[in-house]
């Protein structure tokens, strides 16, 4: 767990110390840039404004690889994507429940 969070920290590192130089727009680097998340939509439920995600490790909530139930912030967020759309999102802790404040379709 601490060795993936250095080994995060290390790549992000020449991000920050050159922006200009080595700013790329591909997924993955906004995702380790912003802390986001991996994922693959499995399901989503409008009525219940929940989301079902293949997720990878989830760092910041010490969260390994697995498929779980997310409530949304926002329910056209749903909209945006489809099942097995390949995402990046960010969870923020509400209450107890885990909620996808963001969210965003990788090409
Ligand atoms: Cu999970």
């Amino acid at each position: 767990m601490l060795k993936k969070l250095m080994q995060a920290l290390f790549i992000v590192t020449p991000l920050v110390a050159f922006p200009a130089l080595s700013y790329d727009k591909s997924p993955i680097f906004l995702a380790q840039a912003d802390g986001m998340t991996e994922g693959e939509v499995r399901k989503i439920d409008p009525e219940t404004q929940k989301i079902t995600i293949k997720h990878g490790p989830i760092v910041k909530y010490d969260m390994g690889a697995m498929t779980m139930v997310f409530r949304v912030s926002d329910p056209s967020m749903l909209n945006k994507v489809a099942v097995g759309d390949k995402i990046i999102f960010d969870i923020e802790k509400t209450g107890g429940a885990m909620v996808v404040v963001s969210l965003q379709k990788m090409n």
